[in-house]
């Protein structure tokens, strides 16, 4: 499709800047970092950086708490420094897309100290959401929080103000209090913001969970589950009231002056894929596309820290589900990983010496050969893994830290708690990235604000560029792929072997503008155990366009052998 938004056919690479380069020593990453390593990402071959939040913050949350829209956080560097990775990034053909961080601000952005020491008359009162205590209850005492919600990060979603007896609501932290997008002020305000980054020349935003903005006004109480202790209140602010008319007016206020050059990714959780079509659909104007959570949320019991095994043939179908029900209308995002997942590799893989690096690849190859825009997080490309956090110490996490304080303080067995952390806390994606087997990974000259795995001295970027075998190279081909084969961006997806334990296996269809028809017969091993995946005739000996096996056998009927962790791309015509 030549009339098709650009972004159909690109990839995105995620940068989390404190754990990316570091130029200057402090221990933290940097944008003078980030434009040392810019050559990495463009032999990688990405279309487009999306930077992780890099404005002035307090930091709680590692910079998703604003302080100040318009400025870059002295740790990062200045807004000269931003001009010129700007610049530096457009000149190797990439596009930059920020974080765009406006359900709630930093409460040290003037906007919450003015809304709260303004008392409950003052001018900037509602651009945040304050609430007496519940009626009959003494305030700032335990049960007195306006609704039974809870935080995302344990504790109740409201903390008590002590001068004006009233409370905030933050859905996160306690340090990340709610915008109220009721009020059309706040709204107007973001939108002058986006437009000023955009008039600067940023091509885009990743828009950390907008689909939380719109909140039932009443702020009901939430159900409580049997063995809970906060209300649900997911129903009164999960893809609220007025989201689909906040997005739209976002469009016609902040994306409609530049047409064909933005992409614009919704960060949506809870979101459906009825809903996901809504926001999609290219006819209804409001985001290009969005990052919904299903598929990463398979292996959660009650919440992510209560992990269990995940069942392949759920996340296939889950991941079928999506392609069909964005099939015809609107357009999937493609993830394993970001800056608040474990690293896939350990999650869904096998990180053990024997299998990482075809684990890592197999993973990737299925990722890349669904339709929708394939994003990509830093080490990723590598095969980074988790890393061995020895105790609770270890982490730095806000999420992490507050979860375990909050359960063990319930009672629960320290170990187990820590265990829970060590599969799915945050920090395990937010290690240095290594570049390569130096004592600091090539990362920092000075000491890591969060230090580099150990296995940096095996798994780093210097040696897999130099490893044609590498993870890396496997990526970089996977990203060419898609660049060259409109199959690979445009074709109708169907699933095979739906209730396969093992095999993953899907066909991509297309049909070119002057009738030839192009498929693709992808074969995946999601196990450690050689395994058979059954062949139709017809496709017996067709051409391998990618392999992550060097040895790999022909493709024959009516079964072809695949090694542990074997994927393979094949084509027809
Ligand atoms: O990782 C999560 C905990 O289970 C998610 O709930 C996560 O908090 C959610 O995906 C929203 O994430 C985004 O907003 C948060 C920030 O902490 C995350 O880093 C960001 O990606 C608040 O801004």
């Amino acid at each position: 499709g030549t009339d098709e938004p650009w972004w159909k056919t690109a990839v995105v690479y995620q940068i989390y800047p404190r754990s990316f380069a570091d130029s200057d020593g402090d221990g933290i990453g940097d944008l003078r970092g980030i434009l040392g390593r810019l050559d990495h990402l463009a032999e990688l071959g990405v279309d487009v950086l999306w930077l992780s939040p890099v404005h002035p913050s307090p930091h709680d949350d590692n910079g998703y708490d604003i302080s100040d829209y318009y400025g870059i956080d002295p740790m990062y560097g200045t807004l000269a420094d931003f001009d010129e990775l700007l610049a530096a990034v457009h000149d190797r053909g990439m596009r930059l897309v920020m974080d765009l961080v406006v359900n709630h601000t930093s409460d040290e952005h003037p906007w919450f100290v003015a809304s709260r020491d303004g008392g409950p008359d003052g001018p900037l009162r509602d651009w945040y959401w304050w609430r007496p205590a519940r009626p009959g209850t003494v305030p700032g005492t335990p049960g007195a929080e306006p609704n039974n919600w809870g935080s995302f990060f344990s504790g109740p979603a409201w903390e008590y103000d002590e001068t004006s007896g009233e409370y905030h609501l933050h859905l996160f932290s306690r340090k990340q209090p709610d915008l109220n997008w009721e009020n059309p002020r706040v709204r107007q305000a973001v939108y002058a913001m986006m437009r000023w980054w955009l008039e600067r020349g940023v091509d885009g935003f990743r828009m950390d969970v907008i689909n939380l903005v719109s909140k039932d006004p009443s702020l009901p109480d939430g159900a409580v589950p049997e063995d809970g202790r906060y209300g649900d209140g997911s129903p009164y602010y999960v893809c609220g009231p007025r989201i689909h008319e906040y997005l739209a007016e976002m469009h016609r206020e902040v994306f409609a002056g530049h047409p064909e050059r933005l992409l614009t990714v919704g960060e949506m959780p809870g979101v459906t894929i009825e809903q996901a079509r809504l926001f999609t659909d290219p006819a209804r104007a409001e985001v290009d596309m969005v990052f919904q959570f299903e598929h990463v949320q398979l292996d959660h019991g009650v919440g992510k820290f209560d992990p269990r095994p995940l069942r392949l043939p759920e996340l296939k179908a889950s991941l079928a589900r999506w392609q069909t029900g964005l099939g015809e209308v609107g357009w999937n995002s493609l993830y394993w990983n970001n800056h608040d997942q474990p690293r896939a590799v350990s999650r869904f893989g096998d990180d053990g010496p024997v299998h990482r690096v075809r684990s890592a690849t197999a993973l990737a190859t299925v990722l890349h050969l669904h339709r929708g825009t394939p994003y990509v997080y830093q080490g990723e490309e590598l095969g980074m893994t988790n890393a061995p956090f020895a105790s609770v110490e270890d982490f730095r996490d806000i999420e992490s830290l507050n979860h375990h304080a909050h359960a063990v303080a319930d009672g629960a067995d320290p170990e187990k708690v820590l265990d829970a952390l060590r599969a799915m806390g945050r920090d395990n994606a937010r290690t240095p990235v290594q570049w390569d087997d130096s004592p600091h990974a090539g990362f920092t000259q000075g000491t890591p604000w969060l230090p580099v795995n150990p296995n940096h001295t095996e798994i780093n970027a210097a040696a897999a560029v130099a490893d044609p075998g590498s993870v890396y190279h496997h990526y970089r081909r996977l990203i060419a792929l898609r660049h060259t084969e409109p199959a690979v961006a445009f074709g109708d997806f169907t699933l095979l072997l739906p209730d396969d334990e093992r095999i993953w296996a899907f066909t991509r269809r297309h049909e070119d503008a002057s009738g030839g028809v192009i498929e693709l017969l992808v074969l995946a091993n999601l196990g450690s155990e050689p395994a058979s995946a059954p062949v139709p005739a017809d496709w017996a000996g067709a051409e391998a366009l990618i392999t992550n096996h060097s040895g790999a056998a022909p493709l024959t009927s009516p079964a072809t052998p695949l090694a542990p962790w074997e994927a393979r791309v094949h084509r027809r015509r």
